[in-house]
């Protein structure tokens, strides 16, 4: 990457004096910021559509969150500390002059970048995104900004994030990095969810001083000398319009082909892809989005390491998860927690490597596919995802009686095969009176392997276009059915928001909801069946005791809210239990909360569990 003679003299020599290296970022800004046109946020982004070409053929990716924090482990004087391996220092309120000695021990000797991204590699993952910063403040890369990084201020003397750069070049995939631009707890100037145990006063905090003299600096020698492919910002809580734009500047500046996620700029913004290329749906798979998403999750509960974090999910919940992310047009970014000493946790490599076993016989349904144009109402536990030409209907389940029917699904069909099956047998189907698309199969006598678990994936070859209906959700008589606000239709005083917190997805939550609103789905159930009826939802106490009617198949739960944490920290609670024969109707569900100021609660979920 070209720089001027003079920029290049400054970044390059190591024993740069910092505040002159400051200073001339700081020069570099002000120019540009003066020279800013009107139209300046457009030029900034624009070419979005060619830089996201490789992020929308990868669909798949590796998530690292590794730091000071990964050597903890979850523990801070011989104390387990709840909550996220990577906040303990918020969340046992760690002293700045505590939590920074621990780099003085930190060396990570079984560290191997090559095996990390083979791993990667051989999980099917196309692109890798590290922390460089998480909110802690320490630099997991050899930082010219601050000596708070991990070749300057530990005995490992090393730069990972070098090593990882030259070992993705040499596989061939991506890497990106993390970087936490508006919390940092080792600084007195940062705000957002800030330090406030050694640095207490918020008014006296500049944060201004914070971003000129770190932050800013930190990308731009991120970007400028180690070349990623993605910058990955976090919780922008209170982060400025200018401060993302300045970021941004400093990114594109340099490079326009960087994409940079949603979470550049502050939540409440009408529109974080004014500045992102695509959105970060956080531990939830979102219904529909229109634009370019990423599913970003835990194998277990925390991104950073916790030896006590044993809720590892199944091999069969990652490709479900996967397959239902690309379902919805989204990419799936899945996340590892290396432990303080490079370790990774033997339950995630063989999560990853069941993952790279089933790519290597489906991939063709997932890379480079598309979401699902038939909708996701289905008779079955089954997704599609999609390519021109092709879709592929990933059972989770097999057809009842080996015919799957798939309803009103009308087209020019050239083949029908299992994917996986070496000899491509084609499978017999027809179309019945009502327009359904009949597909006769029976997986046991087929050539070639072919398993059920945890999918068996069908691909339709057709030419032409596709004639279908949307069919309702269907209320699943074998696996939990969830119904989210985003699928519904309302009336009177309710709508579905975003979460007006920093992470947009994690509820998709009914608000402003009170006692004229209703919220109505459509739904089938396959079979005579009796449910336990659930509702997730956040509180506070303003609806405390308030009712809510769901109206169902002729019958009627009346459930009276509870409070939990917050509204923003959602738990589930039991509704009542109805019985569905094999029917069609609606969901309708309202409120007598007479209140003014919000909702009865904010609502994410609605569940019906098989009994
Ligand atoms: O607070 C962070 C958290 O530590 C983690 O980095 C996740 C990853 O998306 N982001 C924030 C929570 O939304």
């Amino acid at each position: 990457m070209e720089k001027s003679g003079l920029i290049n003299l400054i970044f390059c020599t190591r024993s740069t004096n910092r505040k002159l290296y400051v200073f001339l970022v700081v020069l570099f800004l002000t120019a540009g910021m003066m020279a800013q046109d009107p139209n300046k946020i457009d030029q900034l982004v624009s070419g979005k559509q060619q830089r996201m070409e490789w992020w929308k053929e990868a669909r798949f990716g590796m998530f690292i969150h590794w730091g000071l924090y990964a050597d903890l482990g979850g523990m801070w004087e011989g104390e387990h500390i709840d909550g996220l391996g990577e906040w303990i220092m918020y969340n046992a309120k760690i002293p700045v002059e505590n939590y920074r000695p621990l780099a003085e021990r930190f060396n990570p000797y079984y560290f191997n970048a090559e095996s990390w991204v083979k791993l990667a590699v051989d999980a099917g993952m196309k692109y890798i995104i590290i922390t460089a910063k998480h909110c802690d403040g320490f630099a997991m890369y050899d930082s010219d900004v601050s000596d708070y990084n991990i070749y300057d201020g530990t005995p490992f003397k090393r730069d990972p994030l070098r090593e990882l750069k030259d070992a993705c070049d040499r596989y061939g995939i991506k890497l990106g990095f993390y970087y936490s631009q508006n919390w940092d707890w080792n600084e007195p100037d940062a705000l957002g969810l800030d330090n406030d145990w050694d640095f207490p006063d918020r008014d006296s905090k500049d944060p201004d001083v914070y971003y000129r003299e770190k932050c800013f600096p930190q990308v731009k020698e991120l970007v400028e000398q180690y070349d990623p492919a993605v910058m990955w910002f976090d919780v922008p809580w209170d982060i400025t319009r200018d401060q993302s734009l300045q970021l941004l500047e400093i990114i594109r500046s340099e490079d326009s082909s960087v994409i940079v996620n949603d979470r550049i700029s502050h939540e409440h913004l009408e529109n974080r892809l004014e500045m992102g290329d695509y959105l970060t749906p956080e531990q939830v798979i979102p219904d529909t989005i229109r634009e370019n998403f990423e599913v970003c999750m835990t194998l277990n509960d925390t991104w950073g390491y916790k030896r006590c974090d044993h809720n590892w999910k199944s091999s069969g919940k990652i490709i479900r998860n996967l397959i239902h992310t690309v379902s919805r047009g989204g990419n799936y970014l899945l996340n590892i927690g290396p432990d303080g000493k490079g370790r990774i946790p033997a339950e995630s490599v063989s999560l990853l490597q069941f993952a790279g076993t089933w790519l290597k016989d489906h991939g063709e349904s997932i890379y480079g596919c598309n979401a699902s144009p038939i909708g996701a109402g289905f008779y079955y536990d089954a997704r599609c995802t999609s390519r021109p030409g092709k879709l592929y209907i990933h059972l989770f389940e097999l057809a009842v009686g080996n015919r799957l029917l798939l309803e009103h699904l009308q087209m020019n069909i050239t083949d029908i095969h299992i994917l996986g099956d070496e000899e491509k047998t084609s499978l017999s189907f027809q179309y019945n009176n009502s327009g359904d698309l009949m597909v006769d199969f029976d997986p046991e006598s087929l050539p070639g392997r072919v398993s059920i678990d945890p999918v068996t994936t069908l691909v339709i070859s057709y030419n032409g276009d596709i004639d279908y209906i949307n069919t309702p959700d269907i209320v699943d008589p074998v696996h939990e059915s969830v119904f989210r606000p985003s699928g519904a239709t309302f009336s009177g005083n309710c709508m579905y928001g975003l979460n007006d917190r920093w992470d947009r997805y994690r509820g998709y939550e009914m608000i402003e909801w009170n006692n004229n609103g209703t919220m109505t789905w459509e739904y089938r159930s396959l079979q005579q069946g009796d449910y336990e009826v659930m509702l997730k939802y956040g509180s506070d106490s303003a609806g405390l005791g308030s009712i809510i009617d769901i109206a169902i198949g002729g019958q009627s739960i009346r459930h009276r809210t509870k409070t939990t944490n917050s509204r923003y920290q959602p738990e589930v609670f039991h509704g009542g239990v109805v019985s569905l024969d094999k029917e069609a109707g609606k969901i309708v569900i309202s409120t007598d909360y007479q209140g003014e100021d919000a909702s009865v609660v904010n609502l994410s979920e609605l569940r019906f569990v098989p009994l």
